[in-house]
C-alpha cells in the first residue's frame, strides 16, 4: 500500500493505509500527518517510515493502538500526540497481541503514558521490542515514559527524556538493555512497586540526572522484582561531563538480587553504558531525518545536566503548527507500484513492470525482494 498523501482519512492516507491486516505499507510522501481521532494499527504489517522521502513521517494530533497488532513491524516513524489529543490516553499503547518492533521510531507528548504496554486482563502480551528509539516528554500533569507489564518486552538502545515518572514503569517480563534515562522527575526505572511477580534484566545502562530530577533513579523496588543487572551507571552531578559511577547491588533497594536472570531473555549485543550513551545520542528516533523535537531533547540529553525540562504543553516548544515542518521530498519513480523503486529494480534484475516480484527471493535468502529494499533504505 503506498501512502500518497498527508490526509487524515480518504484513499491514499496513511489511515486506510493501516485498516487491512497483511499489508507492507510505504510512503510516496514525506511530512505530518496530523489525525484528529486515534490511528489503529492492524495485524501483519509492516510500516515502512523509511520510504518516506524529504523529511520523514510525523503522526501528530492524536494516539494510536497496536493492540491486537501481532506480527507488526514499524520502523522510522514520528508518534507525537499531543495536547490535543484524546485525555487518558497514550501516544503508543498495546494491550494484548504478540511480535511487534517499533524500531527507530520517536514517540512523545503522551497525555496519559507515552509508550504503555500494558496486559488487559484475560489477554496475551509478548515478544515485544522497542530498539534505537526515543519516548520523550510525556505532558504534565501526568507526564511518565509508560508502564510496561507484559510477557515478554526487549527496550534496547533507547532513550526516555524529560518524563516526571515511568521510565518505565517495569512488570512483568522485561529487558531493559543500553539505554539512557534523562532528566526524570520522581521516578526513573520502576522495579515493579507491586506484589505480582516480575522478571528484569539490566545491563549497561546509563542513569543521568537533570535540572529537574528529585531522586528516584531506582524507585519502588519490591522482593517480588526478580533481577539481574549489570554495568549499569549513574551520573546525578549535573556538570556537562559523562562521569558517572557503577551501580551497584545496594543501589536496587528491595528486589530479590540474581546473579544470573531469572527468565532465558533473548541474547542482544552487548554495549558498556558509556557506548550506549554515544550510540543512543547519534541513532536513537527517526534518524534519517531529525526533526524539531528530536533535535531539541537531544540537545537537552548533550548537556549532561544543565538543560531538560517536562512539558504542559508542546506549543511551548514554540515548533511551527506545533510539531515543526519537514521537508516533503519526492519518491522515486516506481512503475509497478509494486514498493521497490525502478532504479533499484534495473539495478537488480527485477521486473520494473511486474509487481509480483516484490514477494520472490531472488538471492534465496529468506528474505522477500521488497524486505531487502526497505532494508536497504537503513543506515
Ligand atoms: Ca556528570
Ligand atoms: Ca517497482
Ligand atoms: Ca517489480
Ligand atoms: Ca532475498
Amino acid at each position: 500500500m503506498h501512502v500518497t498523501n498527508l490526509d487524515d482519512s480518504g484513499p491514499g492516507s496513511l489511515r486506510d493505509a493501516i485498516s487491512q491486516p497483511n499489508r507492507t505499507v510505504v510512503f510516496d510522501v514525506g511530512g505530518v500527518i496530523k489525525i484528529s481521532s486515534r490511528l489503529v494499527f492492524k495485524s501483519h504489517q509492516t510500516i515502512a517510515g523509511q520510504t518516506a522521502p524529504g523529511g520523514g513521517i510525523t503522526i501528530y494530533g492524536n494516539g494510536t493502538s497496536f493492540s491486537g497488532a501481532s506480527n507488526t513491524v514499524v520502523r522510522f516513524i514520528r508518534f507525537r500526540m499531543g495536547i490535543g489529543g484524546d485525555s487518558g490516553k497514550d501516544t503508543v499503547t498495546m494491550a494484548n497481541g504478540h511480535d511487534v518492533i517499533w524500531d527507530h521510531c520517536s514517540l512523545s507528548w503522551g497525555r496519559d503514558g507515552t509508550l504503555d504496554l500494558n496486559e488487559e486482563s484475560g489477554a496475551e502480551l509478548y515478544n515485544l521490542t522497542l530498539q534505537d528509539s526515543i519516548v520523550a516528554q510525556g505532558l504534565q500533569p501526568h507526564s511518565t515514559g509508560g508502564l510496561v507489564n507484559t510477557a515478554g518486552t526487549s527496550i534496547i538502545r533507547s532513550l526516555y527524556i524529560d518524563n516526571n515518572s515511568r521510565n518505565p514503569k517495569a512488570r512483568g517480563t522485561l529487558q531493559f538493555i543500553n539505554n539512557v534515562v534523562y532528566n526524570w522527575v520522581v521516578s526513573g526505572y520502576i522495579l515493579g512497586d507491586t506484589s505480582g511477580r516480575s522478571d528484569g534484566l539490566l545491563l549497561g545502562n546509563y542513569f543521568i540526572t537533570g535540572p529537574e530530577t528529585r531522586g528516584g533513579t531506582l524507585d519502588s523496588p519490591t522482593p517480588a522484582y526478580n533481577l539481574h543487572a549489570d554495568g549499569n551507571y549513574y551520573d546525578s552531578d549535573k556538570d556537562g561531563t559523562l562521569d558517572g559511577r557503577l551501580l551497584g547491588k545496594g543501589d536496587f533497594g528491595s528486589v530479590t538480587w540474581l546473579d544470573a536472570p531469572s527468565v532465558d531473555f533473548p541474547a542482544v549485543p552487548a554495549m558498556t553504558a558509556q557506548e550506549a550513551y554515544a550510540h543512543v545520542s547519534a541513532h536513537a528516533g527517526a534518524s534519517i531525518h531529525r526533526d524539531d523535537a528530536d533535535r531539541y531533547v537531544l540537545d537537552e540529553l548533550a548537556s549532561l545536566g544543565k538543560r531538560g525540562a517536562t512539558i504542559r504543553d508542546e506549543s511551548s516548544l514554540g515548533f511551527a503548527g506545533g510539531v515543526g515542518p519537514l521537508p516533503g521530498g519526492r519518491a522515486p519513480s516506481d512503475a509497478d507500484q509494486d514498493g521497490i523503486p525502478d532504479a533499484w529494480e534495473i539495478a537488480r534484475a527485477l521486473d520494473p513492470a511486474d509487481a509480483d516480484d516484490r514477494n520472490g527471493d531472488r538471492d534465496g535468502d529468506g528474505y522477500t525482494n521488497l524486505e531487502e529494499y526497505l532494508s536497504s533504505l537503513v543506515p
